[in-house]
């Protein structure tokens, strides 16, 4: 076992980090890690057992779910119940959130927001998917936790993480202090040490947007891709375009990489598609932890006020330089927009 250090022993490691924590934080992040090797045992055997496919139930934004999202789903919410840490666990499976009752998550600390199974459209076909998950410590000191605790900017994040199912499984994390991602081996059963203190490239050139999309985005974005696809060898374009379709891989590969993810609003969903609390937030705290950077277009993700649990946004997300490119496009846009009504 020399040399190898895994999720758990560094989360003790790292415990001193948090000020304000006596090891509730440290012991809800090893529940969540716990409940993911659970998904990942079922996510990998999903071919040999009859769990693939629709559950026959829709969510609350109207899309089918699969039977792994409420797998996933369940699992979470019992590892967070036994593990005690957490009163209110708010979940894209869900109608509403869900408050956790049992007598030893009375005073507990911590909410925690979570997309089970995110991308779980790519399960039938054996491409990676992945759980998304923020913690928030909760704001009222007494009582028990209400929807005002969950509804909490995204720069209110004490950890953020993120699970991919692929090719090898991996979770990444932040508290605040850096990224560090964690391998799991199978052979012990333990996540590892494997990406420490990850840092996203300043530039890139990989853009991934579902293209299909086109004819809807806002100007700004199909001047992005125009400016993507142009050659010019100094900016190493054409940028090369890669989409998975699921939210965890492609943001991954692009923070190990370098380059831009985006999902921006359409015609179809003019507040863009991605939710705030379980994907934009999240992967926005990761990124920037990272050193890149993330926004709805024009403001920074972490900063968006929500209003309710399942609101959606815009999201730019990636290399510090790409994005601040995106987002000058949708800028010039927005100002050209301007000057034609003020001119009508
Ligand atoms: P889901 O939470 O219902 O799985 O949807 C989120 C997923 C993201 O992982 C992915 O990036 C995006 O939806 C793909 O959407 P589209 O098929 O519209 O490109
Ligand atoms: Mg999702």
């Amino acid at each position: 076992m020399s040399g190898i250090k895994t999720l758990g022993q560094f989360i003790i490691e790292k415990q001193a980090d948090f000020s304000y924590a006596k090891g509730e934080l440290s012991r809800l992040l090893r529940d969540i890690g716990i409940a993911a090797k659970i998904v990942n045992r079922e996510v990998n055997k999903a071919g040999l057992v009859d769990i693939l496919g629709d559950a026959g139930t829709m969510n609350i934004q109207g899309e089918g779910q699969k039977k792994l999202d409420i797998y996933a789903n369940t699992q979470f919410i019992s590892a967070l119940t036994s593990g005690g840490e957490c009163c209110i666990v708010a979940t894209e499976e869900e109608d509403d959130f869900v408050r956790i009752e049992s007598p030893v998550s009375k005073n507990a600390k911590y909410i925690v927001c979570i997309d089970p199974l995110d991308g779980s459209s790519n399960i039938d076909v054996n491409v990676a998917v992945g759980t998304i998950f923020s913690i928030f410590r909760r704001k009222s000191i007494e009582g028990t936790a209400t929807l005002a605790d969950v509804l909490q900017k995204g720069t209110e994040q004490v950890a953020a993480g993120y699970v991919i199912y692929g090719s090898s499984t991996m979770l990444v994390y932040t508290t605040g202090k850096g990224v560090n991602g964690f391998t799991l081996d199978p052979s012990i059963g333990e996540f590892c040490l494997s990406h420490p203190d990850m840092k996203i490239p300043q530039d890139g050139c990989i853009y991934s947007i579902n293209e299909g999309n086109y004819v809807h985005f806002p100007e700004g974005v199909k001047k992005y891709i125009k400016y993507a696809q142009v050659h010019d060898a100094a900016s190493n374009r054409p940028y090369t375009s890669r989409y998975i379709g699921s939210m965890v891989a492609d943001i991954h590969r692009n923070l190990i990489k370098g380059g831009i993810y985006i999902y921006p609003t359409t015609a179809s969903s003019p507040n863009g598609k991605l939710r705030l609390l379980y994907e934009c937030n999240p992967m926005a705290f990761i990124v920037e932890q990272a050193g890149g950077r993330a926004s709805d277009g024009f403001n920074r993700i972490l900063e968006i006020e929500p209003n309710e649990l399942h609101q959606r946004a815009s999201i730019f997300i990636g290399s510090e330089k790409m994005v601040r490119m995106a987002e000058e496009m949708m800028a010039a846009e927005y100002v050209e927009k301007v000057v034609t009504v003020q001119s009508a």
